[in-house]
């Protein structure tokens, strides 16, 4: 039987009469059938990857790529006059995740299906997901983002499991929503409910009571953490993710035969971040509850479990005090301190304690002691890990440290979001490179070949049109294909730096107003949400939508320099900015971003980079050459320094550089005060002169010139389309199949 023969009978009605969104839903029980008959089960031992955040974004399009049915579901719409792009509209996104961390994960389970790996994920079904952004008077608004409708990815199952917390026994029931390797097996998405969440107790904006755990508790991904209450609602979810999937993973390895001895034979725990560490003392717990003494389920539990850390940064690097964890889950506490104990009697180093002086725990730690792999995301962040930040660990376990690359899903970042430069590079050099990445590199035969190169700056500028069209459409912008995109998309965060791209926003809007006409026109785009009490962040926020707003008003300014802020920032509008991308704006302070994966998207679909020696940006830079990528600003060992010695002093950036001091003056200047909120714009300011923590001053004079630099270079069309071309074929590396094989064979060994 055919699609369209199925999809009729499904729908009872011609596809040609049927509305956008009967046809995705007809679609989706067609994909949700075709899955299903996929291989699932077998071999013996099996991954989970246990993460708070699996950002999927929408699933349509990329099931349907992976099962192999899309381009004749896309003929037979098109035969029915319909467009692909308009069914997918119908689709909800779930917000998931926050960012890195969460698209990651989500790469991850694609690619694992891919490859053939029976490998698992676990979460939390939040229904609310992440915060939708809204802009109102220039400010970020929070409001729910509902995903879940009567038909939909997720899969309820009878599989419920009891989880205690204090005084409170609740029900974890679990969701599955099924993984589509390209053409490969099926793996499962699992995310733990609790059937009394309600979401009318959600108020204003994103406000709900905290202290409802029964009915509050998978609303929304990382509640506001900045009061009590929220902290503890972090704990209850946590836990609630882990026990139910510790609960899981025991009752699948005892279904294939294990005796609980052997449980490393069996399941492989990868440990997203700190934030599902509870799962170490929950499995002891576990294993002691079914008769194994102490001794024997730590040492289970500690071959069984492998952490990744995705940060330096040490609001990442979870710390509870131990009065939560008796408040929310007083039966691990007994545990924790037996694990601390003997952390203790085995290594005379305060700072390698799980529990230190001020009865705090500190969950990565127990990681470390506790699980037998650690690895970081990117080259230099591991080095960063073993020489300094967590090098007292280091030098106690050099065996358990390795480095985990991360990478991207082609079948999303590329056959999905790019169809055209997906196309001519099945046309140029096969489509092999789909199956293997490295094949990319085959595209480098063809650098000299004028033909090619005017094809893709041809697919870019193709590309770029569309992206104007749909911020017309959204959001009422008008720009232009013919000037330069340069985009920064990524949460927004002072150590990633939006703020020095709008300080060199500021000073190109002084320059033209002083008569200095630029010879490259551009277009500025940024997109970040902003974690609702990040006080900085958010009048960061505030600064560039004021910029928006002065600058495409200025008549004299516009026609060069235009500003952007895409609302609601989230992974479906990343698949519309990526492909439109000239610049990639990657200027974390270097030191900062662990590995970032943006940097990775905008390489393989011929963006090329501005950045900072940091995170994975190091290896790009190796990969392309000095000649297709700008690199500036301080190193990471240059940084560090600034740290280890306290010796940056933003004021005197401010004082002794003149265009330093006019841009940031300019923040409180009288034009600024008219269009935004004086106390956000002063607060910022102050921030920038007083601490800068981030040291942005650092490096703007550095960003100026290899912003300017890299402008230049854009008008010798050839050279850029050359450095695109080389991005491009090499940016085989950075697949995210390359990445799990290597987990696979160091870490996982399915
Ligand atoms: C504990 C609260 C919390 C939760 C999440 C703090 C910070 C987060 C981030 C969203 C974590 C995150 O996304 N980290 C990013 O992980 C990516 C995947 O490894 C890296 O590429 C990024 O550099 C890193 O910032």
């Amino acid at each position: 039987m055919s699609i369209q023969e199925k999809l009729e009978i499904n729908l009872g009605k011609t596809v040609a009469s049927a509305s956008n969104e009967e046809i995705y839903r007809g679609l989706l029980a067609i994909v949700q059938e075709l899955a299903a008959e996929k291989e699932h089960a077998g071999g013996r031992k099996k991954l989970y990857y246990i993460s708070a955040e699996f950002l999927i974004g929408k699933l349509l399009s990329n099931n349907m790529i992976n099962l192999g049915i899309y381009q004749e579901v896309k003929e037979m719409l098109e035969r029915n006059g319909k467009k692909i792009s308009e069914i997918e509209e119908a689709e909800a996104e779930p917000s998931l995740g926050n960012g890195g961390l969460g698209r990651l994960a989500a790469c991850f389970l694609d690619s694992i299906a891919t490859l053939g790996l029976a490998g698992d994920g676990i979460g939390l079904n939040y229904h609310l997901g992440l915060f939708k952004q809204e802009f109102k008077n220039h400010l970020q608004k929070e409001t729910p983002n509902p995903w879940i409708e009567e038909k939909s990815w997720l899969k309820k199952t009878d599989v419920t499991y009891p989880v205690m917390f204090k005084g409170m026994k609740v029900t974890a029931r679990m969701y599955d929503i099924a993984v589509t390797g390209y053409h490969n097996r099926t793996n499962t998405l699992h995310l733990f409910d609790l059937d009394s969440v309600d979401e009318t107790i959600v108020g204003d904006g994103i406000d709900f009571d905290k202290e409802d755990i029964q009915r509050n508790l998978t609303l929304f991904l990382y509640p506001d953490d900045s009061d009590e209450q929220g902290r503890l609602l972090r704990i209850y979810q946590q836990y609630f993710m882990v026990s139910a999937g510790a609960q899981l993973i025991l009752d699948e390895c005892m279904e294939k035969g294990c005796d609980l001895h052997d449980l490393p034979e069996y399941a492989v725990i990868q440990i997203n971040d700190t934030h599902p560490t509870m799962v170490i003392p929950e499995l002891i717990r576990l294993l002691m509850e079914q008769g194994l003494d102490m001794d024997e389920a730590v040492e289970v539990v500690t071959k069984t479990c492998a952490y990744t850390n995705h940060t330096i940064l040490a609001e990442a690097l979870e710390k509870w005090p131990i009065d939560y964890l008796k408040k929310v889950v007083p039966q691990l506490v007994p545990i924790i301190e037996v694990l601390d104990d003997r952390v203790r009697r085995k290594f005379d180093d305060e700072s390698t304690a799980i529990i230190d002086r001020n009865n705090t725990v500190h969950m990565a730690h127990i990681d470390i002691h506790y699980g037998f792999s650690v690895n970081g995301v990117a080259a230099l962040h591991t080095d960063i890990l073993k020489s300094t930040e967590l090098h007292n660990f280091y030098k106690i376990y050099p065996e358990k440290f390795n480095n985990k690359t991360n990478g991207i899903t082609f079948r999303r970042w590329l056959m999905h979001c790019n169809p055209l430069l997906t196309g001519f590079l099945d046309e140029t050099i096969g489509e092999g490179y789909k199956k293997d990445a490295s094949e990319l590199e085959k595209l480098l035969d063809y650098r000299h070949d004028e033909n090619v190169l005017n094809r893709l700056l041809d697919i870019k500028y193709k590309n770029k049109e569309a992206l104007c069209d749909y911020l017309k459409e959204t959001q009422g912008l008008e720009i232009s294909p013919d000037t330069i995109f340069d985009i920064q998309i990524k949460r927004l965060h002072e150590y990633k730096r939006q703020q020095l791209n709008a300080l060199y926003i500021i000073d190109k809007y002084l320059e033209i107003k002083a008569g200095k006409i630029p010879s490259s026109k551009v277009t500025a785009i940024f997109g970040a949400k902003a974690a609702p009490a990040y006080v900085i962040a958010k009048d960061i926020i505030h600064l560039i939508l004021c910029l928006q707003e002065i600058i495409n008003n200025d008549p004299e300014v516009s026609p060069y320099l235009k500003v952007v802020m895409v609302e609601n920032y989230n992974v479906t509008k990343a698949e519309k900015l990526i492909p439109a991308c000239d610049i990639s704006e990657q200027i974390s302070l270097a030191s900062k971003e662990a590995s970032g994966t943006g940097n990775m998207k905008f390489m393989l679909n011929g963006g090329v980079t501005l950045g900072t020696e940091d995170g994975a940006n190091v290896e790009i830079h190796e990969a392309v050459g000095d000649d297709n990528i700008f690199v500036f600003g301080a190193s990471s060992s240059e940084v560090i320094e600034h740290y280890a010695k306290a010796d940056y002093v933003a004021e005197d950036y401010y004082k002794e550089n003149p265009a330093i001091k006019a841009a940031v003056d300019f923040i409180t200047s009288e034009k600024m005060l008219e269009t935004g909120c004086e106390e956000s714009l002063m607060r910022l300011k102050k921030e920038l002169i007083n601490k800068d923590w981030f040291m942005t001053l650092l490096d703007f004079e550095a960003y100026k010139t290899a912003k300017e630099k890299a402008l230049k270079a854009y008008a010798d069309r050839k050279a850029w389309a050359e450095k695109m071309l080389v991005n491009i074929a090499k940016a085989g590396f950075f697949s995210s199949d390359r990445t799990i094989r290597e987990y696979n064979e160091d870490v996982w060994k399915l």
